[in-house]
């Protein structure tokens, strides 16, 4: 159809990324932008998709052809090839056009650990998260104003006066059938003049907010899916890529993901308890994560870590 015609006329200029444990691979080229013969930056991001768990039950129906590489006593080992059947056997994710910020992203890249003291955030973090412009996140105010995605929310709490509110949506990453890699995100209503970017900006003030969305990302996740108490991991990016604050919602059993390394990802129920010991402790802790060397934090925060104590 129409999609394909604009997938297929993508021109690739180099392979960013390749993934044999998650099967992925992201893509950087061209696609056309519709005007006169002008073409612009696409990341095309291929992953294949997860098993159902009805469908593997059935290997007549799934296999197409198989080939025996080898076989050693009990054991064997073969290579097959799925039939042309009803679910996907790709998710593809597309931005276009691409920033080079997101081209940054997506390439594979060396990763470094670093130590964000509340005065290194002051100094070096918070001016580069406030320089963003805001197109940035126009994708999530989009979502908030019911502008995209409207019609797969599937929780929302309105902000008022001076209470936070959010709404719970399926993740981009999700292709909204497997629920074993079931992925959805929570993204926040800020009260007016009270924007909230990061792990960093959490008080005491957010934890009926912070409580809000672990209920109901669980009560949703539940009835919608099934998904039985316990069977959720829920976290926050330190860095995320976006600095409007959102919680990732994702079945306890989708591991392995990149996004959900130590060093990157933070459980919320793990920053309630820390907020309920001290409701200002994220002014004072240090906080350690990766960067990857493409990240517009690596040069400056790398040439700060010297002046870090390390233990
Ligand atoms: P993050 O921690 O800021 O960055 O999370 P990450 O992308 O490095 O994980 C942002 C989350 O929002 C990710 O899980 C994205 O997949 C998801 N996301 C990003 N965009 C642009 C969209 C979108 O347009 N719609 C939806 N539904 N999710 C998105």
């Amino acid at each position: 159809g129409q999609d394909l015609s604009v997938l297929a006329a993508f021109k690739l200029k180099e392979i960013i990324n390749e993934d044999p444990i998650t099967h992925s691979a992201t893509l950087l080229g061209t696609l056309p932008t519709g005007k006169d013969d002008e073409r612009d930056q696409a990341i095309i991001s291929l992953q294949k998709t997860a098993f159902d768990a009805e469908e593997v039950g059935r290997l007549d129906g799934l296999l197409s052809s198989v080939k025996l590489l080898e076989s050693n006593d009990i054991y064997s080992w073969l290579l097959g090839s799925l039939k042309p059947r009803d679910a996907a056997d790709l998710k593809i994710n597309v931005i276009f056009p691409a920033t080079e910020v997101h081209v940054r992203k997506y390439t594979r890249q060396n990763l470094v650990l670093v130590r964000e003291t509340p005065e290194l955030y002051t100094r070096i973090v918070e001016p580069y998260i406030v320089a963003f412009p805001p197109s940035r996140t126009e994708w999530v105010q989009n979502i908030l104003a019911h502008k995209k995605e409207a019609h797969k929310v599937l929780y929302e709490e309105p902000a008022e006066d001076n209470k936070f509110g959010f709404l719970i949506i399926p993740d981009m990453k999700w292709d909204l059938v497997t629920i074993s890699s079931l992925y959805l995100v929570a993204l926040v209503h800020a009260p007016r003049g009270k924007a909230l970017r990061s792990l960093r900006d959490l008080r005491s003030e957010h934890l009926p907010l912070l409580r809000s969305i672990k209920v109901q990302g669980a009560r949703v996740a539940k009835e919608r899916w099934g998904i039985q108490d316990g069977g959720l991991r829920v976290f926050v990016h330190y860095q995320p890529s976006y600095y409007h604050f959102h919680v990732h919602i994702v079945n306890a059993n989708y591991t392995g993901l990149p996004g959900q390394s130590v060093g990157q990802a933070h459980l919320l129920d793990d920053i309630i308890a820390l907020l309920e010991l001290d409701g200002e402790i994220f002014t004072k802790l240090t906080l350690s994560y990766n960067l990857g060397e493409q990240h517009g934090l690596y040069v400056p925060m790398q040439a700060a870590q010297r002046e870090v104590l390390s233990y």
